[in-house]
């Protein structure tokens, strides 16, 4: 029918979904992930019949889908909506009509749009539903254990509820390990946090190897009425560089800062509600500074 052979996609839960959206309507078998920076700076080997999904445009593919705002550059070589919350939602609402076997997907589409436009209430964030702990589970910090999870959760999802798919020891044992370091990064990340005004830094180039990642959104429950948080982490190739993430507090509408415009200004990007920029380790004190600053006079 089509020409279409692999299928590559985001590492996120919204990666998984629209994979396991594609393979479904297509019969593709083969899928890879990849992250978005491997597109942006071409080195991705792309090849003929590459559906690319949730990921920027890579020259030389058979489709392209995508949400992203920052993708708008590209938006006639393919299929982009960057109104869809999410580029499984893209894909949903492009073949449904044409592929009515896509609507037992409806459920978990809508909780892919949650997850990835970061739609949480503080309930979800207490008490993760069935999708939430799935989603948890999919990065950790091994690309190759990571992607097999994610292959099998993907195989999984395509023939079972998403309740039973979380009973499978694998996908269960995963998930209750992500939980168990889940409270581990809670109990110890306060000592790591300092409050500059409206902002909530973080420096995890502080922090021993072993505190785990944790869930960012957490912090701004911990700290309450806090405009955005900031985090500095060491990069795990690039020793003479750090990477800062700042996002703003889902929770409250404190930010008025454009924080993709901010990073932009030193080399990273982002959305106006998230973004991010690596650095020269020898400039973080003043970088990170200067942020706070910008952060606490756009918001004064
Ligand atoms: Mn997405």
């Amino acid at each position: 029918m089509t020409d279409y052979t692999r299928v590559v996609t985001h590492t996120d839960f919204d990666g998984v979904v629209s994979a396991l959206l594609v393979r479904d309507i297509f019969d593709i078998e083969h899928v890879v992930f990849a992250e978005p920076w491997m597109l942006q700076k071409k080195e991705f080997p792309v090849r003929a019949g590459d559906v690319i999904v949730d990921l920027p445009y890579g020259e030389g593919c058979a489709l392209w889908i995508d949400h992203h705002a920052t993708s708008e550059a590209d938006k006639d070589k393919g299929i982009l909506d960057t109104t869809a919350k999410s580029c499984a939602r893209v894909i949903f609402e492009q073949y449904k009509a044409e592929y009515p076997q896509l609507e037992k997907f409806a459920d978990l589409v809508d909780a892919t749009d949650k997850i990835d436009s970061a739609a949480f209430t503080k309930e979800d964030l207490e008490h993760p539903d069935v999708y939430g702990k799935l989603s948890m589970a999919i990065r950790g910090d091994n690309k190759y254990k990571d992607d097999e999870f994610r292959h099998f959760l993907l195989n999984m999802l395509a023939f079972q509820t998403p309740e039973q798919v979380i009973q499978q020891p694998i996908i269960k044992a995963r998930v209750q390990e992500k939980l168990r370091q889940h409270e581990d990064w809670r109990r110890r990340i306060k000592e790591f946090v300092e409050i500059k005004g409206a902002v909530i830094f973080v420096d995890r180039t502080k922090a021993p190897e072993d505190l785990p990642r944790g869930q960012p959104f957490w912090l701004y429950l911990m700290y309450p009425g806090k405009a955005v948080h900031l985090t500095v982490d060491n990069m795990k190739y690039e020793k003479d560089k750090v990477k800062i993430s700042c996002g703003e507090n889902i929770f409250d509408d404190a930010n008025s800062v454009d924080i993709g415009a901010l990073m932009q200004t030193y080399g990273g990007g982002g959305h106006k509600a998230a973004g991010g920029c690596s650095i020269a380790r020898e400039d973080k004190e003043k970088v990170v500074e200067e942020l706070i600053n910008a952060i606490n006079e756009g918001n004064a």
